[in-house]
This record gives C-alpha cells, structure tokens and sequence, in this order.
C-alpha cells in the first residue's frame, strides 16, 4: 500500500462524495486534513484530523493546507443554485485553493462536474463522443464555475506550474437510478482509486479526466487517463433493467446534463449544435 509522502488536504470532506473518500483514503492509511463548513458526521479515520472552515476564507484555507502536498478539492455548492449562492464557495473559494496550492507546490484535484459541458447533445448512434478538449458549454451557473474552475487550473498551472487534475464527475451514486446514468454513472469504488491515482501519479500537469464508471453507454471520450494511470472496473450497464424510466421532458432528454439544462430555461426552439451558428 502506498501512501503520499506529505498530507492531503480534502475539502468538501462532509459531503458524500468526502465522508467516501475520507473512509477509503483513511483506510489506505493516508494522512488527510478533512475540512468542510459543516462538521464531520462520521467516525474520523485513523490519521485524520478534521477542522471545520468556509472556503470565503483565504486564510483559514491557507493554514489548512501548510505542509500538504495535495488537495482534494470537493468542497462547494454541489448542485444548481442562484448565482449569489454559487459566487463565495464555488468562485472566490477556489481562488482560495489556488493560492495556498500555488505556495504549498501542492497539485489540486478538482472535483469539476459534467455540468460544465451539460448543453452538448447526447450522441446517438454512431455520433463521436465529446474529448476533453470540446468546447465547454454549462448548463448554469454551478456548471459556470466548474468551468472556471477548470481554467483557473490552466491559468495557475501556464503561470506558476501548479499541477491540477480536474474531473469532470459525471453522477456519483450507490447506484444509477435513471437512464441518463447509465450514460454518466460513476461507482463510489472507481472515484476512490481515481482520487487515488490523481495523487500518486508522478506527473499530471493540467489534466482533464471523464469521471464515469465503464459504462458501454457513456458519452465521453478522449481524457487523460492514461497520464493518471487510471482506468474504471465498473459499469452501469448491469443495472440497465431497473432504471428503464426516462422523463417527459425532451429539454432533460435532448442533453448530457439532463434536468439541469432544463432549470429555468426560457428558450422556444433548441439552440443549435454548434454553439456559433445561427439558430436553425
Ligand atoms: C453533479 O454535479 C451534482 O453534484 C450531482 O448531485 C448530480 O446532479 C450529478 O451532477 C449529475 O449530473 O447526475
């Protein structure tokens, strides 16, 4: 069992994505700083220390991650939300991150989302799979900061050489529980070790990883995997007969964010594919 060198700071440790990863990392026998703005509601792990902090505070931040030489960054509004809600934890908050990654020469792992490219179409038949490197496209204003979230990576890793993975998480789940997932799911056992692999692996650079489970359905293509040494042991597919379901609503239907593109929207006529062309 291998375990890093220095801590590992996880933010968002209270969420249900942290208590996993706190449990299977803490099981490795990692060194991990949990932190997140409401207590910690499980048992702390061996090794593991827990200090409550908001992500609006730069140098509660900074002090949490002294030392560390990664962060797992899975703090944040996790869902759609006003953009008023959206801008302290999920924009100023990440700045936060990136400053104390930036003096620590820590590496960021961060759990970016499929929201950030939530309004390109689902593939049907032989259609290509969207690459890490198509065009983002949110499907609102949290999908909006995990975009910048991803850039702000790029930004710090051009100008200072910090070192980021981002994951586009697309739904993390015991289980998937609609048609959409079979596409997006990912099991709990594939993010533990891609965590795992994000910080252990020699070099990343700036990265971009689809975060889904083997699922023959998925709509992702092309990422960094390879970089990571990484590669999914699970799939949706078995569970294909019990979430027959699909809904009534063809905005949800038509794209790979599902119920998120369809919040709020207003327009009478989908937008076009390809986001620069005129409506058709
Ligand atoms: C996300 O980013 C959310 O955090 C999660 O609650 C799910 O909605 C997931 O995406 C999804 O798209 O299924």
């Amino acid at each position: 069992m291998t375990a890093p060198q220095k801590p590992v700071l996880l933010t968002g440790a209270s969420g249900n994505l942290g208590r996993h990863l706190a449990r299977s990392l803490g099981a490795l026998g990692w060194k991990l700083r949990l932190t997140d703005i409401v207590p910690f509601p499980d048992p702390l792990p061996e090794g593991a220390s827990f200090v409550k902090a908001d992500l609006n505070e730069g140098l509660a931040i900074a002090r949490l991650a002294e030392g560390c030489g990664a962060i797992l960054h899975f703090g944040g509004v996790s869902v759609e939300r006003p953009f008023e809600e959206v801008l302290g934890p999920n924009l100023r908050g990440l700045y936060h991150i990136y400053e104390a990654a930036r003096r620590e020469g820590a590496r960021v792992i961060f759990a970016s989302s499929n929201h950030s490219i939530g309004f390109h179409e689902r593939p049907e038949g032989n259609q290509a799979k969207l690459d890490f490197d198509d065009d983002f496209r949110p499907d609102g204003y949290y999908g909006l900061a995990k975009a910048y979230g991803e850039l702000m990576g790029r930004m710090y890793w051009d100008k200072h050489g910090v070192e980021n993975v981002n994951l586009r998480i697309g739904s993390c789940f015991p289980q998937p529980i609609d048609r959409r997932m079979l596409s997006t799911w990912l099991s709990f056992g594939d993010l533990a070790r891609l965590a795992e692999r994000c910080v252990l692996a020699e070099r990343t650079g700036h990265a971009v990883i689809w975060a889904c489970s083997n699922n023959p359905a998925s709509y992702w293509g092309r990422d960094h995997r390879e970089r990571i040494g990484w590669a999914p042991q699970d799939s949706a597919e078995p569970f294909r007969a019990e979430v027959g379901h699909i809904t009534a609503d063809p905005v949800t239907e038509r794209y790979q964010g599902g119920g998120y593109p369809a919040m709020e929207y207003s327009r009478k006529t989908p937008s076009p594919r390809d986001a620069f062309s005129l409506d058709e």
